[in-house]
């Protein structure tokens, strides 16, 4: 049995040096509450991201909680059914009603086009997500939030280091939440933060997840502990030396599955963007069954078959798991676009470590079914 070849890898720092983090850790016993290695990674990663606020969380699900108890979000909120379940489940955790909305089949984004006929006197906010790191119609968003007075948090956990016309994607919208999962671009493991623009959110979302401290004895709010430890701010801190090497591999990789699958009759995928505006996180392709002549989880089955775990990333849609099926705005004829990629979708693997004989034998086994 060949070596199993994962969707994705950490890219995991050399351990000496983290070893050398460790023992500072050791030394002076501060293992979290906003310790050293905390303070200098928001620091860090403000310079790193070219955003004016930080706050670092334990995991990105409890920065979309505490993004949305921040805003004081409530009633209704306009999102999409095509992400990770952890987007609608935030909102379900604060007792907010979801209202899912069709995705635009360039970029499998929310559809701008769709927004409007979903609000309703209830709606106060909407969560798109930058999918695949793939910025949304972010100018159209923030037109229609204006119009209406609402509140936009993105959602984006696949959006580390992307940038439109050399400016951060995380500086739109109310707030950005990230996640640093050990499956994304940039990790700490488990990890995530809130991106907020004045200094004042800043220190809300900071009382906010550490109980709704202020100070020893104050307790101004009802917040939640989703602090990031240190010893996750140090393998962060280290990582961020290795990171814009990680993306230039990722980029040489996504480019070599573009060369190999170009012409394959049923099988699409994103185009390539400009340098420093994409991270490729992911390399999702599009199968058409009728093209292509076999449907995607042929394909899937096929790659398996060679030890090769492709991810079918987002199938099924959010609006399909039990919780949410119910909903009206759940009606897969209302969501004909999300309905159909996700049926479509493959996500081939993709990180640093993987070599160019893997990615040419699993677009060898694509190819040539
Ligand atoms: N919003 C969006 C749009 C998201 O995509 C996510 C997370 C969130 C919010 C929430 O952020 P977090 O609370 O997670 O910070 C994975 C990740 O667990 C999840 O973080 C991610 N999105 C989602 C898209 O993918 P699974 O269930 O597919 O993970 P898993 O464990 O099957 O990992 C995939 C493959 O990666 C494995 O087959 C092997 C490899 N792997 C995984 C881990 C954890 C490793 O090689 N090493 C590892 O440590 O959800």
């Amino acid at each position: 049995m060949s070596k199993k070849i994962f969707v994705t890898q950490p890219n995991l720092p050399p351990l000496e040096e983290f070893n050398e983090y460790l023992k500072k850790i050791w030394d002076n016993k501060i293992l979290t509450n906003n310790g050293e290695f905390h303070q200098e990674l928001e620091k860090e990663l403000c310079k790193y991201l070219g955003v004016k606020y930080i706050s670092l969380f334990s995991n990105g699900t409890l920065a979309l909680i505490t993004a949305l108890q921040t805003l004081k979000i409530t009633g209704e909120v306009i999102t999409t059914p095509y992400s990770f379940v952890a987007t609608t489940h935030s909102l379900w955790w604060n007792n907010i009603k979801p209202v899912f909305v069709d995705i635009n089949p360039v970029n499998f984004n929310m559809d701008p086009d769709k927004i409007e006929a979903a609000i309703t006197p209830k709606t106060t906010a909407i969560l798109p997500v930058h999918v695949y790191g793939n910025p949304c119609d972010i100018d159209r968003i923030q037109k229609i939030a204006d119009t209406y007075g609402l509140k936009v948090i993105y959602d984006a956990a696949h959006a580390f280091g992307v940038k439109i016309n050399g400016n951060s994607v995380l500086n739109f919208g109310d707030l950005s939440i990230l996640s640093f999962h050990a499956t994304k671009v940039y990790s700490t493991i488990e990890g995530g933060a809130i991106i907020s623009h004045d200094e004042k959110t800043k220190q809300r979302i900071d009382y906010l997840k550490n109980f709704g401290f202020a100070d020893e004895v104050t307790v101004v709010a009802p917040g939640i502990n989703a602090k990031m430890n240190e010893v996750q701010a140090a393998f962060g801190l280290l990582q961020l030396n290795y990171v814009d090497d990680a993306i230039e591999k990722r980029k040489v990789i996504a480019n070599l599955y573009r060369q190999q699958l170009k012409g394959v009759k049923g099988i699409t995928f994103l185009e390539a963007r400009a340098a420093g505006d994409h991270v490729d996180s992911y390399f999702p392709i599009l199968i058409d069954k009728l093209k292509y002549g076999k449907d995607r989880d042929y394909v899937y089955d096929e790659l398996k078959k060679h030890s090769i775990f492709a991810r079918r990333y987002f199938y099924p849609l959010i609006s399909q798991f039990p919780t949410y099926k119910g909903l009206d705005s759940a009606r897969p004829e209302k969501l004909p676009v999300a309905e159909q990629v996700a049926t479509q979708i493959l996500c081939l693997p993709i990180y640093p470590d993987l070599t160019m004989e893997v990615v040419s034998k699993i677009c060898k086994i694509i190819v040539s079914y």
